[in-house]
């Protein structure tokens, strides 16, 4: 058959077809080229990888404080130690959260949260417990690299032993968060009190091999350039090559909103399609690619499970790190409303739990769903 691809994709093409590794200067050709070219080719190992199948999970995620010393210049979540919007969530006050959706069978519990320096170690350890009290049978999917940093250093205790006794607590897997760019330039214009990039890998490293499964990210859009993120995708793949840890990369649209970067314009639609579909093409020891769409919308989210993502992360309550105002706190897609909207895009949903097993082909939409709260109404971003 005669490929349809521009001259510039055919060599790129070739090797994608033939399985082989595209090097940095590719990946940098990808930044280059015809979009839907790039994701035609990213859908080509999509559905090599994962046929059909578009993944969710009913999950509700938890932000326990929003203290943060970290400071970073692209998030608005955070307000610094000794601000009077500080709040910190007890171990009761998360479980009030929890009890909140008890009548909705969500798999997985996403707590993340600022870099607070007043919180000792036990306060991580009663966390984990107070959600399994509630819920035992959720799989915790807990604390980014920058948090298990602070973690280890509030328990003055080297990382791996932090781990296991998390682990030993429920710990099931570790989020992507804190990446943002593997660069220098980056982290110094940005994010410069932060763990830096080898800092974040050893983390994922000492995950992996604990037996903790973990997810990657990326935060694109804002001051990084091509060779950054090409460079931040190497790297990723590099360890990936080393522990096969990673379950799932996901890049991270930027929202300017309320942030110290705010004169920026942050992503098109375009450019969070082509992150998605770099990111499946570069990370090819990368099981799964994920299209978060309370970032990237629904609507983006839908187009890009046909650009090289295969999960569209889950039924999400109460995800305020990019809230677009003050007021605007849920964000919440229903199984059914999510369900519906990959059936739509002629995917097959599938229900995992946090480690991609399945639950559930029921493409069944059910009329009334509880989404947690009375009388709110869900919002799609
Ligand atoms: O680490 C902060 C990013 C991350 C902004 O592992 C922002 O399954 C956009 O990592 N605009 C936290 N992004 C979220 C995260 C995540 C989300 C969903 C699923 C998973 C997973 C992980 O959010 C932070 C940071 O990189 N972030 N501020 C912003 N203004």
């Amino acid at each position: 058959m005669t490929s349809m691809m521009s001259d510039e994709m055919k060599p790129i093409e070739a090797k994608v077809l033939a399985g082989e590794r595209l090097t940095a200067e590719d990946g940098m050709a990808l930044y280059e080229a015809d979009l839907n070219e790039v994701g035609a080719l990213a859908n080509t190992v999509r559905e090599r990888m994962c046929g059909n199948v578009a993944w969710y999970v009913r999950n509700q995620h938890i932000n326990y404080t929003n203290i943060c010393n970290k400071l970073c210049k692209f998030c608005s979540f955070y307000v610094a130690p000794k601000d009077d919007r500080g709040y910190v969530l007890s171990p009761e006050d998360v479980q009030d959260r929890v009890r909140q959706h008890l009548e909705i069978p969500i798999t997985e519990i996403h707590l993340v949260a600022g870099i607070n320096p007043k919180l000792p170690y036990q306060y991580y350890i009663d966390l984990i417990r107070a959600v399994k009290e509630i819920r035992p049978d959720v799989a915790v999917k807990a604390f980014t690299a920058i948090e298990w940093v602070q973690i280890a250093c509030a328990a003055k205790k080297p990382m791996k032993d932090v781990m296991l006794e998390l682990k030993a607590e429920g710990v099931s897997s570790i989020p992507g968060g804190g990446a943002e760019v593997f660069s220098e330039r980056v982290q110094d214009e940005m994010f410069w009190t932060k763990a830096d990039s080898e800092e974040w890998l050893d983390v994922a490293r000492t995950a992996h091999d604990v037996g903790l499964h973990s997810n990657a990210t990326m935060l694109y859009g804002h001051i990084e350039n091509p060779r950054e993120r090409v460079e931040h995708l190497v790297r990723l793949r590099d360890l990936q090559d080393e522990t096969n840890g990673f379950l799932c990369y996901i890049p991270l649209s930027f929202h300017p909103e309320r942030t110290e970067i705010d004169h920026l314009p942050g992503p098109t639609g375009i450019q969070d399609l082509r992150e998605i579909a770099v990111g499946r093409l570069m990370l090819d020891n990368f099981p799964h690619i994920k299209t978060f769409w309370i970032m990237n919308t629904i609507e983006v989210s839908q187009v890009a499970l046909w650009y090289g993502a295969d999960d569209v992360d889950g039924t999400i309550q109460e995800y305020e790190i990019t809230r677009r105002t003050e007021e605007e706190t849920r964000q919440v897609l229903t199984r059914s409303q999510l369900v519906e909207r990959i059936i739509e895009t002629g995917r097959d949903p599938v229900e995992r739990d946090n480690v991609y097993n399945v639950l559930s082909t029921s493409r069944e939409i059910e009329d009334a769903e509880p989404v947690g709260v009375a009388g709110e109404t869900p919002v799609a971003s």
